[in-house]
């Protein structure tokens, strides 16, 4: 990409260098399924590094979590006001496919095969494509981080559960890409069941717009109290009207390492019952209303 290149131009580059590696990285496939793919062709967009709601997160998540323009002076070793007058952020959605979603919609107790393999082997794709985006930028002369990679990045131990210093679903949100739902997951405009990531940088990129009027408006509960979809889902019963219990929900997911282990072979917790079977699995159900 030549220095002087436009916003637009420089986002349209971005999209589709993120679309590239999910259609050829190996690490996008499915073991022992054919070729089959992991993730479906991601959603990308950009927050403004400054937009005051970072400032807003030191408050709604904690006072750890870290402004991009924190984020990306710990990992240059620099203060923040020593970086470039304005930062971007780059967040992106990797849709998790219909086969996957499908062979989790009759499980009760424990996630299917693919699912499990989506949180193991579909979360080292999210991590080669932090690393793949932050390379294509540095490489071209500008800074960048993913935070979720840094040695600062951490999980903290709050009163209602954990929570981390880079929030990847809030990322998301001041990106515009969704908005937060009953169970707690991120409903995007192909669904709730995804993975995420983001890279802060200083590369000029365009700012998408927020125009959720809520940070819950893509779930029907929130909406029109219509849906409680994902309540009798959660075997743990984690998920009631008062919102998700991240507690009780760890505890559950913790009880399924040993069965995935022994079954699927892969070293992970998962669950994600309440992101299958239910209305905003993989489209946001309350588009419609809002129209
Ligand atoms: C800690 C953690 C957990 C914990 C706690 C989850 C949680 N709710 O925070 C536990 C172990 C329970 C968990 C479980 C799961 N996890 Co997890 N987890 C994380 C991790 C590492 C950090 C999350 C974090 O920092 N949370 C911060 C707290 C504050 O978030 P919160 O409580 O949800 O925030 C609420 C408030 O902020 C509130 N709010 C109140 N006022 C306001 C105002 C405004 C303006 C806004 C925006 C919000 C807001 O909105 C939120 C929802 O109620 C992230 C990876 C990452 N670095 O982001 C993955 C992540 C959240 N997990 C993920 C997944 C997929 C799962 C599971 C499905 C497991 C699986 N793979 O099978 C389950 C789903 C649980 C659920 N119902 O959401 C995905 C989420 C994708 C999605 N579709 O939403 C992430 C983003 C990983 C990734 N890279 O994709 N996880
Ligand atoms: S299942 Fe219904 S209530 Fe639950 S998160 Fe989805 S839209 Fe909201
Ligand atoms: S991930 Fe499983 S245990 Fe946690 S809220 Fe969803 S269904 Fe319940």
């Amino acid at each position: 990409m030549p220095a002087g290149m436009k916003p637009e131009e420089a986002g349209k580059f971005i999209q589709e260098e993120v679309a590239a590696f999910a259609r050829t990285s190996r690490l996008n496939r499915m073991p022992d399924s054919g070729d089959d793919f992991i993730f479906d062709q991601p959603l990308v967009q950009f927050a403004d590094g400054d937009d005051p709601i970072f400032s807003e997160y030191k408050t709604i998540i904690d006072s750890a979590h870290l402004k991009p323009r924190e984020a990306l002076a710990r990992t240059y070793e620099k203060s923040p006001g020593d970086l470039p007058a304005r930062l971007f952020v780059i967040s992106w959605i990797l849709p998790i496919t219909a086969k996957t979603r499908e062979s989790n919609r009759p499980q009760k107790t424990v996630p299917s095969r693919l699912w499990a393999y989506t949180r193991w082997y579909g979360e080292k794709f999210n991590g080669a494509l932090r690393e793949h985006v932050v390379k294509i930028i540095t490489e071209r002369g500008y800074l960048a981080t993913a935070p979720f990679l840094q040695p600062y990045f951490k999980q903290m131990e709050k009163d209602n559960g954990p929570s981390s210093n880079w929030s990847e679903r809030h990322i998301a949100y001041a990106a515009g890409l969704g908005t937060f739902s009953l169970s707690d997951g991120f409903i995007t405009e192909r669904g709730i069941a995804h993975r995420c990531g983001s890279v802060v940088t200083d590369m000029p990129l365009p700012i998408s717009p927020r125009t959720a009027r809520t940070p819950y408006s893509n779930c029907l509960f929130y909406v029109n109290k219509k849906c409680r979809a994902c309540i009798p889902r959660c075997p743990a019963g984690a998920i009631t009207e008062q919102g998700h219990d991240k507690k009780k929900c760890r505890e559950y997911m913790h009880d399924t390492i040993g069965y995935i282990n022994q079954k699927y072979s892969v070293d992970v917790q998962g669950c994600g019952l309440c992101q299958t079977r239910v209305p905003c699995e993989f489209r946001n159900p309350a588009k419609k209303l809002q129209a």
